[in-house]
């Protein structure tokens, strides 16, 4: 625990030292722990050293990390994390773009990475601070909507689809069972769609055989058509109990994430989970840091997120939440019933049927006036 304590630290104090510009003397090619223990504390140029801070906000989807990890890191570092939820990429953006502060890692998902960037609402990752970034496999250091992970580092990745309760019901095959409402069907007024602009709309725009990116506003009306008309088979938008409403037999259907279902599968085993014939969602969330941190928030939250990308952390959180690891280490040490979970790791088969969201520029706002219209409607 010392150990690590004096490695941040070091780390914090060559951090300050870029900082300081070019006047100052290059931080030499000894490694960090080696120099800390080596330099009296007087030689040490105090006012450059950021120090972490001591207690810091994490920013993240409900139910997407073990607590314990938490724990884990004070025991390590001393560093206190506080979990604040949010429910959609959309609700993040508006909180980050309202000024908030206060928060030092935040979990959006790749489109929204792209916007977040573009409005200059992210801080660049001081990769120094993070060498567990090693740990991530080849496939996500470079993505396309953060090459070299300069902003953010890949959290978990899973899918959008459908999940019911198959002692219940049939395995749903196409997302009719939620846009051609049947007063008959056992799940009519017990089904649930995700409170979320861009799933819901994307939902609607496969089963029309669109693109889920589409910008052509004809084609968004007609989806946003198609969103009011199930609603007369829906019990509620949800994005953060519909799991459970699906354990405790409240409802038998939900639109919903891939490990979300898994996890609820330990309170009812007949949960499960299938990606319509028309296709669903693949996403990505990532790590990473508003340009609202204070440098010390930032210090801590680059050793958060080293933290997470350690081997055993990383397998931790996906035995926890049930979405796959970007982590290759951590892949490692996860067992093999978990690597061979169709529901977890779609085939090929399915996975060419699904659709990563993306930007979508200025028709996000049509979007969102559409899905109001959608949420206002009778
Ligand atoms: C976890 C939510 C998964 C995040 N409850 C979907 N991007």
């Amino acid at each position: 625990m010392r150990r690590f304590v004096l490695w941040a630290l070091a780390l914090g104090l060559l951090a300050g030292l870029a900082a300081c510009g070019g006047k100052g003397t290059a931080p030499t090619a000894a490694p960090a722990e080696q120099s800390m223990e080596t330099q009296a504390p007087e030689q040490a140029p105090a006012q450059a050293a950021v120090e972490p801070a001591k207690e810091i906000v994490f920013f993240n989807w409900s139910e997407y990390i073990d607590p314990e990890v938490y724990d884990l890191f004070e025991q390590e570092t001393g560093i206190k994390v506080i979990e604040d939820n949010f429910s959609s990429n959309e609700e993040l953006l508006a909180k980050l773009k309202g000024g908030v502060t206060g928060y030092a890692v935040i979990v959006p998902s790749d489109y929204m990475v792209n916007i977040m960037i573009q409005e200059g609402l992210l801080a660049e990752l001081n990769h120094d601070n993070i060498p567990n970034l090693k740990n991530l496999a080849e496939e996500w250091r470079n993505v396309p909507f953060d090459p070299g992970n300069k902003y953010c580092v890949p959290y978990q990745w899973g899918t959008t689809g459908i999940g019911y309760l198959s002692d219940q019901i049939d395995e749903p095959q196409s997302w009719a069972v939620l846009f051609d409402p049947n007063p008959d069907a056992p799940w009519y007024g017990r089904a649930t769609m995700l409170d979320d602009a861009r799933e819901s709309f994307a939902a609607a725009l496969i089963y029309l055989g669109y693109d889920p990116n589409t910008t052509d506003e004809a084609q968004l009306q007609e989806a946003r058509d198609l969103l009011i008309k199930a609603k007369a088979g829906l019990s509620g938008y949800d994005s953060d109990t519909y799991e459970d409403l699906l354990a405790s037999g409240e409802n038998l259907l939900a639109h919903g994430w891939s490990g979300d279902f898994l996890v609820a599968q330990e309170d009812n085993e007949n949960i499960a989970y299938t990606i319509p014939q028309e296709g669903g969602v693949i996403w990505v969330d990532n790590l990473c840091i508003p340009m609202s941190a204070s440098p010390e928030e930032k210090l801590a939250g680059e050793m958060f997120i080293n933290f997470i990308l350690r081997p055993d952390i990383g397998a931790k959180i996906s035995e926890y939440n049930y979405y796959a690891s970007p982590n290759a280490e951590a892949e490692k040490l996860l067992p093999e019933d978990f690597l061979n979970d169709p529901t977890v790791y779609p085939p090929q088969e399915v996975r060419a049927k699904l659709h990563f969201l993306k930007p979508v520029g200025e028709a996000e706002a049509l979007y969102q006036r559409l899905w109001d219209e959608v949420k206002a409607a009778p």
